[in-house]
């Protein structure tokens, strides 16, 4: 055994045999020569006998206090990369490198390290020049974008309640702050947040400020780099939270805050009271949220809507239409029998009323619409009721996003289509495994999918595939590919998303023939896992982050998302301008083009597609947001919580291919034309002969012998690091040679 002295370092394998355990780091405390006291990272004494001692390996020196680039860690390992982020965290360090790819670790708490000063100390630095920082990561966005001409795009993933929306925003905040003059179209773009969060995010058990919708927010400059505009695509908004919550769950903020913040008289119109006054808010047994404060919030979602444009008309619409749902939750059916018929019929009351008159709507629509009056029972009422008002409500978010857009979206001008350049945010909700999990898990683990195959493409096939191309000396590293699931899901012909869209479309589909179906094709393929036996409605999907089981009813309901025709009937009906706009295109349709209007699952297979296609033009950057606890509390570390979320990121092959790979690369032509200002007399690359040798002279003058940089076939590759020495050495010599001619200019003079 490795000799121990007090003071040591080591690591420590409890060998519970558990799945997410990891060895532990801790610190030799006595050593007599019977056996070794230890005090590990979480506190705990242990005494250890040397003889078996099998348990117990000396730490490598740069995991005893950490490193900012986990590239550089010497324990490669996911204690090492555990440890590395617990200690750094404990001083509440929460961002972490790993090549260019961030790891963020969700301090729960304000951190005083987002304030102008921060943001003027990132901005034009590059990559490890400073300490890791989502400034950092903002900052090289917009400088590639620049240096390179290329759109830069940003993918933001992690569980829910990780920091990826936190995260979205100080991006934003970095590129309003460093593209420009506070104008007004660049305070446009920031508003946006706060009304979308009104209306799309929401208090979970996970998460008191939950997006539960997802979200590219694409942002365009302009050629000197100002913000020009903004487009803000949305994906999927969870209807069912507007009628169910579940418990300790809240509805969407917006009508937390309208009850609490807004005036009396209006409130006497709308024949609005408090929020426990409605059942629709109360479903989750909580009203309030600790920490969020409704009545401020109000106030700055209004003064955002003004900021975008929304009329005063368009703002008291919004309202009426919130109360008319609100309203419409408190109504009460009875069972009824008529002519020897059971049929059930809503209840007079005043919420009846007033919802009526706020949508415009006579009372007896209701009786004349078949299946909320007159329906078969009071549940069955209920429940169409709750589809009716969750798909006003999805239509009212989609309106918002829209208007928010016909604001802050400037098409690109003949001249500027050619200069503009982008950066896009992607906060999308994270990979979702429930006790339950319904038709929305499998669209919202779908898209994780696809982000994921991704990354495995960005990080690990292309970047392999070009050193083989470029005959590069190379050892193949190996990675988890989710290809085969995503396929199976989405890619091959009866792939799972296929067969419950045909089962939707079929007359006599139900969820029980499409169950068959899938598993009729796919019991045999290894990432799907068939129920156990024929009463069993649930089939499994092994994803890149875990096994998750999908309860198949209701899965053909919520896919062909039908508008109820009760809908359009109401909306036929109103003489309300405002609910006859956000139904248009679905009035405009017609009944049957509106029967075979595309699915759930075909319209968002259908946007996820465009998004993958804009993202494979863009250069990527990754950040990577960690939820240290379950109880969003502060300085709380959950090892094993950790050790799942960094596995099902592929976080361990992230950090084996960074520390091998090369990560940065120019053709030979960019390379002399960026850095010949480094050496005197080399001539620009387009009367260069001998491109390739002249790099060669460059880079072994500036970088030393060749160790870790390569020379390809057509490219030179770089490590991080490289690029990094190689710029602060350009900055130098361009700020030289300026002075050198400003001196000359004097001298003439
Ligand atoms: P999410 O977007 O990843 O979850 P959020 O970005 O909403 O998670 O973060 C959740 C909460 O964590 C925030 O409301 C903050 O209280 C806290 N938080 C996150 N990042 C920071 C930070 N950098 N500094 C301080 N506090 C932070 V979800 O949308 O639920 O998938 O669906
Ligand atoms: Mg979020």
């Amino acid at each position: 055994m490795f000799f121990l002295m007090q003071g040591d370092y080591v690591w420590l394998d409890l060998k519970t045999g558990r799945e997410f355990v990891v060895p532990v780091g801790a610190v030799v405390k006595l050593c007599d020569s019977g056996q070794i006291q230890v005090l590990d990272d979480e506190g705990r004494e242990h005494w250890i006998f040397p003889q078996n001692a099998t348990n117990i390996k000396p730490m490598h020196p740069t995991s005893i206090h950490g490193v900012e680039d986990m590239i550089r860690l010497g324990d490669l390992n996911e204690a090492g990369i555990l440890r590395n982020l617990l200690i750094r965290y404990n001083e509440h360090v929460i961002y972490t490198y790993t090549g260019s790819i961030l790891v963020a670790v969700n301090p729960y708490q304000l951190l005083p390290i987002y304030t102008p000063d921060q943001i003027r100390l990132y901005t034009n630095r590059k990559i490890g020049e400073m300490p890791p920082h989502i400034f950092a990561i903002a900052d090289n966005c917009y400088f590639n974008m620049q240096r390179n001409n290329k759109d830069q795009c940003c993918i933001i993933s992690g569980e829910s309640g990780a920091g990826k929306t936190e995260s979205t925003k100080l991006i934003l905040q970095f590129l309003a702050a460093i593209s420009g003059q506070h104008s007004w179209i660049e305070q446009q773009v920031l508003e946006a947040t706060p009304i979308l969060e009104a209306f799309g995010n929401a208090k979970t058990i996970r998460n008191d400020n939950s997006s539960r919708f997802g979200k590219y927010i694409d942002i365009h400059f302009n050629k000197r780099g100002a913000i020009e505009g903004a487009k803000i695509e949305q994906y999927l908004l969870e209807k069912s939270r507007v009628c169910r919550q579940a418990a300790d769950e809240r509805n969407y903020h917006i009508f937390y805050c309208m009850l609490k913040g807004m005036g009396p008289e209006m409130k006497a119109k709308l024949g609005l009271g408090l929020a426990r006054d409605y059942c629709y808010l109360t479903a989750g047994n909580c009203t309030e949220c600790d920490g969020r404060d409704d009545l401020a919030d109000y106030s700055s979602i209004l003064s955002a809507m003004k900021v975008l444009m929304f009329s005063e008309t368009e703002n008291v619409e919004i309202s009426k239409l919130l109360a008319a749902i609100l309203h419409m939750g408190n109504l009460r059916f009875e069972a009824r029998t008529y002519d020897n018929l059971d049929a059930c019929v809503v209840v007079r009351s005043p919420d009846l009323v007033t919802a009526a008159s706020l949508m415009e709507v006579c009372l007896d629509i209701f009786s004349s619409s078949n299946s909320i009056d007159g329906g078969e029972s009071p549940q069955i009422s209920l429940l169409t009721l709750c589809f009716i008002m969750q798909g006003i409500y999805g239509r009212l978010f989609v309106w918002i996003v829209d208007k928010i857009n016909a604001a802050i979206y400037r098409p690109p001008s003949c001249e500027s289509s050619v200069i503009r350049r982008s950066i896009g945010l992607l906060d999308i909700f994270g990979f979702e495994n429930f006790i339950v999990n319904s038709f929305e898990q499998l669209c919202i683990n779908f898209a994780n999918e696809n982000l994921q195959q991704f990354f495995v493409r960005h990080v690990f096939k292309l970047e392999q595939e070009e050193y083989n191309l470029e005959d590069i000396n190379w050892q193949h590293i190996e990675f988890t590919d989710n290809q085969e699931a995503l396929d199976m899901i989405a890619n091959k012909p009866m792939n799972i998303i296929s067969l419950i869209d045909e089962e939707s479309k079929f007359p006599k589909g139900t969820d029980a023939t499409m169950l068959y179906k899938l598993n009729s094709q796919h019991k045999l393929n290894t990432n799907y896992i068939p129920p156990k036996n024929s009463y069993e409605t649930q089939f499994g999907i092994q994803h890149f982050a875990g096994v998750v089981h999908y309860e198949s009813r209701g899965f053909l309901e919520k896919n062909r998302d039908s508008l109820h025709t009760d809908i359009i009937q109401l909306v036929h009906s109103s003489k309300n301008k405002f609910i006859k706009q956000i139904f248009q295109a679905d009035v405009a349709m017609g009944v049957e083009t509106r029967k075979r209007s595309p699915t759930l699952s075909s319209q968002f297979k259908r946007s996820l597609e465009m998004l993958m296609r804009t993202l494979s033009v863009c250069q990527p950057f990754f950040v990577r947001c960690i939820k240290p606890n379950e109880f969003k509390k502060p300085l709380l570390f959950d090892r094993e919580l950790c050790i799942r979320q960094l596995r099902y990121s592929g976080m361990m092959e992230t950090i084996r291919i960074r520390r091998a790979g090369y990560p940065i690369r120019y053709s030979f032509a960019e390379f002399v034309d960026r850095y010949r200002v480094l050496m005197p007399g080399i001539k620009p690359a387009h009367i260069q002969d001998d491109l390739k040798g002249t790099c060669q002279q460059i880079v072994s003058a500036r970088l030393g012998k060749q160790e870790d940089w390569q020379i390809g076939k057509t490219k030179i590759f770089l490590k991080d690091h490289h690029d990094m020495q190689l710029e602060i050495e350009r900055d130098k010599a361009i700020t030289d040679k300026v002075i050198l001619i400003q001196k000359s200019v004097r001298g003439l003079k």
